[in-house]
């Protein structure tokens, strides 16, 4: 390990962990706002993986993986599908819009995909009421948006919550039923939304033909999960979104529905926490968001367009700018209490190749006082002061580098300086979009 870790304590906890025993889960989940390159992550972790799962949010998310000049844009598919042996489960804690998911999987075209896609029955259904309702709640909002990606994640997981969702198992059982419990949740959404326009024996019409194609790779994937655990096949967890994002401990209200953090990798699939060993949070060389809500390293001048334009950041799912900034440890070291990060993987560093200076965040200050933490609420975050640390820039091209040490000796200043203060060590650095441009740290 390298010297400057060992004298931090909180890098601890993971060496402990990876002594237990053998641990067939591994976790991959975003560290700041989102679109960190989670996609690209899981790809390469796939090639060694027997399952790829997705535990919370729909097709929200937005995940791109490069191969070559093939690109792929995951919504709802696990990304690990890509390799032609891995499988894919769509766990109970995703909530799945049908004809987005056949959509995504025509476009995608993977070989095989039907048999190697399995879907919880207790996942829950994104109807076309929900997408409706997000839109109208987001103009209802008016200034207050959230900013939402308008696909009814919110309000699906409302459904969830107020226990008249309709689940995959309630599709492919008895239609009557499905169809009681379906209209039941049109009454309701109508009453709070008299403007929504659903055609119910459409609609009906409709998820009858989905339940025949869907019914093939619905199962109980707690007994899957299990078994798959038993048989010690090698698990890999995607989660969706990011901690920053997550329900409990984002930003609220700008926030997606879901647990987007380690805990939800448990609640979304069914598996005890004892089976999972590694989790690796993906952080980008620089930070960004999209949608409403506080962001203390933002840059509203031309170094954030040039992050934007040089990082080509557009919502992969609806297109949208992302908003840019510096790179913010305060937020790091946060999304690392929370999910006890074992290694780390920092992409997108080739964005960087051009600054003459880059500064990093590396604390809050609130009042007069330095935080050690990230604050509960956005008024808070919206007031805190950075204070910031100047790193020189490199001015090179890092993209053809295929080994740490064949980075500019900044570069590699800037990836130690994440280490050090995150506690936890970097095992890859993103220097392309490719597949292939990806290069191991230890
Ligand atoms: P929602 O739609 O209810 O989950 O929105 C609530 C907040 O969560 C944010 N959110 C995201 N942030 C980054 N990336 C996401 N996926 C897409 C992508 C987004 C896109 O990969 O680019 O295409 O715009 C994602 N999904 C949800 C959202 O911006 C709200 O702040
Ligand atoms: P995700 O939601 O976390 O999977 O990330 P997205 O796919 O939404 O956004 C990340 C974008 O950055 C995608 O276009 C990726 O192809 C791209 N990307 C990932 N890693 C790198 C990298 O190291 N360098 C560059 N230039 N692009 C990258
Ligand atoms: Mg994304």
């Amino acid at each position: 390990m390298a010297e400057h870790l060992k004298e931090n304590g909180s890098v601890v906890p993971a060496k402990i962990k990876r002594m237990g025993e053998h641990r067939p889960v591994t976790v991959v989940l975003g560290t700041q706002w989102g679109d960190e390159g989670k996609g690209k992550v899981v790809d390469m972790l796939a090639a060694d993986a027997d399952l790829c799962c997705r535990c919370q949010g729909g097709n929200n998310a937005g995940h791109s993986v490069h191969v070559q000049d093939k690109h792929y844009a995951f919504h709802l598919l696990p990304s690990g599908l890509v390799h032609p042996e891995c499988k894919g489960v769509i766990g109970n804690g995703v909530v799945i819009h049908l004809p987005d998911l056949f959509k995504e999987m025509e476009e995608n075209k993977l070989d095989n995909l039907e048999k190697r896609l399995v879907i919880s029955d207790r996942a829950h259904l994104v109807f076309d009421m929900h997408q409706q309702v997000d839109g109208m709640q987001e103009s209802g909002r008016g200034q207050k948006s959230i900013g939402t990606t308008k696909k009814g994640i919110g309000p699906t997981y409302s459904s969830k919550a107020t226990r008249n969702g309709l689940r995959v198992s309630d599709l492919v059982g008895d239609f009557h039923k499905f169809s009681d419990k379906y209209k039941h949740l049109v009454e309701h959404y109508t009453h709070m939304f008299p403007d929504l326009k659903i055609d119910v024996e459409k609609e009906l019409e409709k998820y009858k033909d989905l339940r025949e194609r869907v019914r093939p790779m619905v199962k109980e994937t707690v007994s899957y999960m299990h078994t798959a655990v038993a048989e010690n096949k090698r698990i890999l967890v995607e989660c969706a979104q990011s901690t920053i994002l997550d329900i409990d401990f984002g930003l609220y209200p700008f926030v997606t529905s879901s647990n987007c953090s380690v805990g939800g990798v448990c609640t979304g699939l069914g598996i005890p926490p004892h089976v999972v060993g590694d989790v690796f949070g993906v952080i980008k060389a620089y930070v960004t968001r999209v949608g409403a809500g506080g962001f203390p390293t933002e840059l509203k001048d031309d170094k954030g367009k040039l992050l934007l334009e040089r990082g080509g950041e557009y919502g992969v799912t609806t297109g949208r700018p992302r908003r840019c900034g510096w790179l913010d440890l305060a937020m790091l070291k946060y999304s690392n209490m929370v999910n006890g990060f074992t290694g780390l993987a920092v992409t997108k560093l080739d964005i960087l190749d051009v600054f003459e200076e880059i500064q990093v965040g590396v604390a809050y200050i609130l009042d007069g006082k330095k935080l050690n933490t990230f604050p509960a609420s956005d008024d808070d975050v919206q007031r805190v002061e950075v204070e910031y640390v100047t790193l020189p820039g490199w001015k090179v091209s890092t993209e053809t580098a295929l080994k740490f040490s064949d980075l500019p000796p900044n570069a590699q200043q800037y990836i130690r300086t994440i280490e050090s203060h995150i506690g936890v060590p970097v095992r890859w650095v993103g220097v392309g979009k490719d597949r292939k441009s990806i290069i191991p740290c230890l």
